[in-house]
């Protein structure tokens, strides 16, 4: 399924959800999309190159809307290339004209290291392969909706809102249209405009929301907002989107939704589910959130990377707010030097912004978790990406997750400063000494009075590891760890939230395995099957707490 629900009544789409021929080394065999290749036995530990090929019958404009292949896909039609992406976590399109008939499409699939990937490198979660997300066939006519964009505005307690359309023309001539948006039934806007040829055309509209209802964690009201295409009078093509009214801002060290400061008690979630890998069914995302709510948590961050669309359909619906972060973790300036590093990083921030724009669930964007922000050539990288953020959207405040407290030069360039802290687990310091210590630090370098986010807490814990005298990775000696850091941090009033780390176990590449027995990164408060750990009932207890 590609979204939680229609994205289109007139447009004609449908899923390439089935089984493809599939070769990958000596294998060969079927394989279903989505999926991660890892499922098949014979290549759980696979790295490399691997080839779809399925024929199709269609003709006209097409588009092949990928939402996710990991990491690098060149896209054959009819034994041309015809498109080449990277990155895992962030979708891509490709257009093509042909004639009616059978057709066949061809995916070189690659996850492997290489100085060619800047982002997905050896790290403390697995790069799995394969087509993982849903792949989606769009039949387009010659004028056609990319993209809405939806900013809500609150004006002394009523709405607004900027909604901007971006309308494709394929075709040589200029076209005259009508355009009417619509929220369900209502009609808000109906004008006609003129798209020139070959080119995108953005058209904006501003409207005064008087009887809707604001979004919130308790009350996530959604609004289907549908943008039609007419022409002559006939409707031809369309877009729906989902997205509520609500606002984020700053005061000072407050974190405000629609005017109102928040506490944030979340989770760091790895889209990594065992056997499944990185290509998590529907009703397996579903769980997730609902251990996660069940256990108290009103947020979650997409560390360290852009997730599955599906995911933020169900957090919109359940009012669970989002940190979504681009996609870098723990890279030092070496990587950052590498020559594909800009390229990649400014790449994905675009496809999650411009994918994930409308989400009312996402309430700030995180970038280069744990990089290089303590040298002048890593805040350059910092500040560019920060741009390119704001050059995207200004409603939604950014920020980082820095592990470098003493000497990270960066916190000036961010809204909401963030820390990766571990006390009691890789050191010995109380976790309240720690806190006092970071925000007397955080003071000295002047940005004392923006938000604090702990971004990452957590202790080591291996499910069915028991030990009276609470061992270092017994369950019992992960609980205790997560209520002393938990009791710290959320009785901190300069503290306006905390995601710990992290939400399950997850595969890790195996250059990590020395500090990661299982391979594993065993941090999660449910195992790689989602068994609840001690951990699991302890920060429950402490989230439900009034
Ligand atoms: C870091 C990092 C995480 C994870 C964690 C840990 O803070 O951001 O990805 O590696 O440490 O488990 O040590």
């Amino acid at each position: 399924m590609e979204r939680l629900f229609r994205t289109h009544n007139i447009r004609k789409t449908y899923e390439a959800d089935s089984l493809w021929d599939f070769s990958a080394g000596d294998y060969r065999g079927k394989i279903t999309v989505p999926s991660c290749w890892e499922t098949i036995p014979a290549l759980a530990s696979y790295k490399g190159k691997a080839v779809y090929t399925k024929k199709m019958i269609f003709g006209g404009n097409i588009r092949l809307a990928f939402k996710g292949v990991s990491h690098t896909a060149d896209v054959y039609c009819d034994g041309e290339h015809i498109a080449h992406h990277y990155n895992a976590y962030t979708p891509f399109h490709v257009d093509i004209s042909t004639e009616y008939g059978e057709h066949e499409i061809k995916i070189v699939v690659d996850n492997s290291y290489s100085e060619d990937s800047a982002l997905h490198v050896e790290n403390d979660y697995y790069t799995y392969g394969g087509i993982i997300r849903p792949l989606i066939i769009e039949e387009l006519n010659n004028v056609f909706i990319e993209r809405i964009r939806f900013t809500p505005l609150m004006k002394e307690g009523g709405w607004s809102a900027k909604v901007e359309v971006d309308v494709t023309n394929k075709s040589e001539t200029e076209e005259s249209i009508e355009i009417r948006l619509g929220i369900g039934n209502d009609l808000c806007i109906s004008e006609n405009i003129s798209v020139s040829a070959r080119q995108t055309t953005t058209y904006k509209f501003n409207r005064v929301f008087s009887d809707v209802s604001a979004y919130s964690m308790d009350n996530p009201v959604l609004y289907e907002l549908n943008a039609v295409l007419y022409k002559d009078g006939i409707a031809f093509d369309d877009l729906i989107d989902r997205v509520g009214f609500r606002e984020i801002g700053i005061d000072g060290k407050k974190l405000l939704m629609n005017g109102k400061p928040l506490k944030l008690r979340g989770f760091n979630r790895h889209e990594d589910f065992n056997i499944f890998g990185s290509s998590i069914p529907l009703q397996a995302i579903m769980r997730d959130i609902a251990l996660m709510k069940e256990a108290g948590a009103n947020c979650v961050r997409t560390s360290h990377y852009p997730n599955d669309e599906r995911f933020l359909d169900i957090c919109d619906e359940m009012g669970l707010l989002v940190w979504e972060e681009a996609h870098a973790r723990g890279l030092e300036e070496e990587r950052m030097k590498n020559p594909n590093f800009e390229s990649q990083s400014l790449q994905c921030i675009d496809e999650m912004i411009n994918m994930h724009y409308n989400h009312p669930s996402i309430f700030c964007w995180g970038i280069l978790n744990e990089c290089a922000s303590h040298t002048e050539f890593g805040r350059s990288c910092y500040k560019k990406q920060y741009d390119k953020i704001a050059s995207l959207d200004t409603s939604r405040p950014k920020t980082s997750a820095s592990f470098r407290m003493g000497n990270d030069i960066c916190l000036d360039l961010e809204d909401i400063v963030s820390f990766n802290i571990y006390p009691s687990w890789y050191h010995d310091k109380s976790s309240k000494q720690t806190i006092e210590e970071l925000k007397t630090w955080i003071a000295e370098t002047g940005n004392g009075n923006k938000p604090l986010i702990i971004s990452e807490i957590g202790a080591g814990g291996i499910y069915g590891f028991r030990s009276d005298i609470h061992a270092k990775w017994s369950e019992e000696r992960q609980a205790q760890i997560l209520e002393e850091q938990l009791d710290a941090v959320l009785n901190d009033e300069d503290v306006c939230g905390v995601f710990i780390w992290q939400f399950s176990d997850v595969r890790v590449d195996e250059s990590w395995f020395a500090q990661r027995p299982k391979t594993q990164n065993n941090k999660g408060i449910v195992d790689e099957f989602r068994r609840k750990k001690l951990a699991y009932n302890t920060v429950k207890r402490i989230f439900t707490a009034k």
